[in-house]
């Protein structure tokens, strides 16, 4: 059996910062090379070892990959709802091609691979509330048409030609570690650093609206769960649906009001709320916690705390 080598790539990014170092802390520092576009002195030093890398660039990649004797993928570079309605061709690009890149290595060299999809599949037509696994897909962002044709592509590629590939279908993320880049989600991470500072936030999202949620360490513990999981346990090779937190942004200002009393929240929805309006405000996971035993640990409240503890330790 070959010795396990992970390649990360979007290591710098919001979940690759985190996984990275949560891979290396369950594999070994030398079993992890981590990549991203970034040249190599902007990268931080627990990030390394960490190579320069374009995933657009098949050649590139595949030459890295035999090099390095990979045998398994995290690809996590994409661009993100917001950032990609402003480039859609840009983002399909990306998206996409980047994905298929991975996929067609992982099938000639039998690679295992994650790939991150998201609750962007979903849009205007599907159920708001507990939107099943199965529910209709038809997403009214690039970013979401090219999550659910992601998503199809990885399923083919496990039925057609038996590649190992693994999805979540991430909501919201929320960090202390790395910003998240560019997502309508992102007033759930600004409002903690605007509080922090200014004791108030302007939320573009409005105060009733609620979106799926999980804080980063629920979300690196799926994906290290679900990769874990033994491959005949699973049900689902699109992307499976994870809860963990459901709130509005009120919810979210009162949870924060009552760490920093003299917070206030304010309210400027701008394009983002239509694409908030799209998704569900909770998905049914229940194939994620039968087929790999998904739980989420935090809570609104402990989240906040959390979060509130990070970031004031970082500002010290
Ligand atoms: C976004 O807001 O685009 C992302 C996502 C939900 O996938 N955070």
């Amino acid at each position: 059996m070959k010795a396990e080598k992970i390649l990360v790539i979007g290591a710098c990014g919001q979940i690759g910062t985190e996984l990275t170092i949560a891979l290396k802390a369950k594999h070994g520092n030398d079993s992890v090379l981590a990549a991203d576009v970034k040249l190599l002195n902007d990268v931080p030093f627990n990030l390394r070892p960490y190579v320069k890398l374009n995933v657009m660039d098949k050649l590139e990649l595949r030459t890295l990959i035999l090099k390095e004797k990979v045998t398994t993928v995290y690809h996590l570079a994409a661009m993100l709802s917001a950032n990609g309605e402003k480039q859609p061709l840009v983002a399909w690009d990306l998206n996409m091609q980047g994905l298929l890149n991975v996929l067609d290595i992982a099938k000639s060299d039998q690679l295992k691979v994650f790939w991150p999809s998201s609750i962007a599949v979903f849009g205007p037509t599907g159920p708001k509330a507990f939107s099943p696994q199965h529910a209709i897909t038809e997403p009214s962002t690039v970013y979401g048409i090219s999550k659910v044709a992601g998503e199809l592509w990885c399923k083919y590629y496990f039925d057609q030609y038996g590649v190992d590939v693994r999805s979540i279908r991430y909501p919201g993320l929320i960090s202390y570690s790395a910003p998240p880049g560019g997502g309508t989600t992102d007033y759930a991470v600004d409002i903690f650093h605007q509080a922090l500072k200014h004791r108030q936030y302007t939320s573009f999202i409005k105060a009733h609206t609620a979106l799926p949620m999980m804080y980063m360490a629920d979300a690196i513990r799926a994906t290290l769960e679900l990769m874990d999981a033994p491959a005949e346990k699973l049900t689902v090779r699109t992307g499976y649906n994870v809860h963990a937190l459901s709130f509005t942004p009120e919810q979210l200002a009162v949870e924060v009001e009552k760490q920093l009393p003299a917070f206030k929240m304010y309210y400027k929805p701008d394009s983002r709320q239509l694409i908030a309006e799209s998704w569900p405000a909770s998905v049914d996971d229940r194939h994620a916690r039968h087929d790999w035993g998904w739980e989420p640990q935090y809570d609104l409240s402990a989240m906040v705390n959390d979060m509130l503890k990070n970031l004031k330790q970082q500002l010290q």
